[in-house]
């Protein structure tokens, strides 16, 4: 079991692309959680490959490699982790904001609200404060912001300030997060909360609905 899931990590940290599917899939057969294969053998690689990037010894090319490799795996690690079949308690619309193109982090957001019964709307990556404010609906409980750059953090203040300026900041609550958003800047940007991961995520959307 241990060998798997070492392969696993080894898999994402090398972005070995076409050995993704079989490398998650004997670690599902081997029986372990999925929330602890997605934590030790896809996020911890990926933070491995983040070290490496600032180190100077991995490149933007490797970064994206080991992404689409993580992406793969988790497309098949998805049915494990999100339980079908429950009927919607909110809908929550989440994105990446302007100029960040990181979704990562946000699509694992999706999977586990989606697991926690919400019905989730995926805008994608790079989304202006205007098309948040398109994709409203009568129906919408959440927005849900992603930011993975402190360059694009500005961002989220962007789109809640459209909020506001199209009078349906009152009617939808705001969570944000991504790697260096905090629980002040949430604060401080007018958000009803932030979240550290995607499973606090979808604590926090039932919590801020009452459910
Ligand atoms: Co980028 N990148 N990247 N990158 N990249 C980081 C973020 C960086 C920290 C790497 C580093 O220097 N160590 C750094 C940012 C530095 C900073 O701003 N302080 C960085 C940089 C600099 C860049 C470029 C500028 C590089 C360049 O071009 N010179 C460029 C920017 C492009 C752009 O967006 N405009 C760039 C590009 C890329 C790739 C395209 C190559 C690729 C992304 C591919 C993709 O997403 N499809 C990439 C990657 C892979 C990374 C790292 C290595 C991994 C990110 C990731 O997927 N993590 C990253 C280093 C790192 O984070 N350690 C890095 C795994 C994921 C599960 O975690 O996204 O944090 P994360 O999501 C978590 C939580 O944050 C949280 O829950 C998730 C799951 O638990 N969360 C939320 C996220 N969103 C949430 C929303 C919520 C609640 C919780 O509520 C709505």
């Amino acid at each position: 079991m241990e060998n798997e899931l070492q392969n696993l990590y080894e898999v994402v940290l090398e972005g070995k692309l076409s050995a993704a599917v079989p490398a998650v899939q004997a670690v599902i057969d081997a029986g372990l959680p999925a929330s602890q294969i997605l934590d030790e053998g896809l996020i911890a690689p990926m933070s491995e490959v983040g070290s490496l990037f600032e180190e100077g010894e991995y490149f933007v090319p490797e970064m994206l490699v080991s992404a689409k490799t993580m992406q793969s795996a988790l497309d098949i690690l998805k049915p494990h982790l999100v339980k079908g079949g429950v009927e919607a308690i909110g809908k929550v619309i989440i994105g990446t904001v302007k100029g960040d193109l990181h979704d990562i982090g946000k699509n694992l957001v999706g999977m586990m609200l989606e697991g926690a019964g919400f019905e989730v709307v995926d805008l994608g990556i790079n989304v202006p404060p205007g098309n948040f404010v398109e994709a409203i609906t009568d129906d919408t409980d959440i927005i849900g912001l992603s930011a993975l750059l402190t360059t694009t953090m500005p961002s989220m203040r962007l789109t809640i300030n459209a909020l506001k300026e199209a009078g349906l900041r009152d009617k939808v609550k705001v969570i944000v997060g991504g790697a260096p958003v905090t629980a002040a800047y949430a604060e401080q940007i007018g958000a009803d909360g932030f979240a550290k991961d995607a499973s606090q995520a979808a604590t926090l959307a039932k919590t801020l609905l009452g459910r």
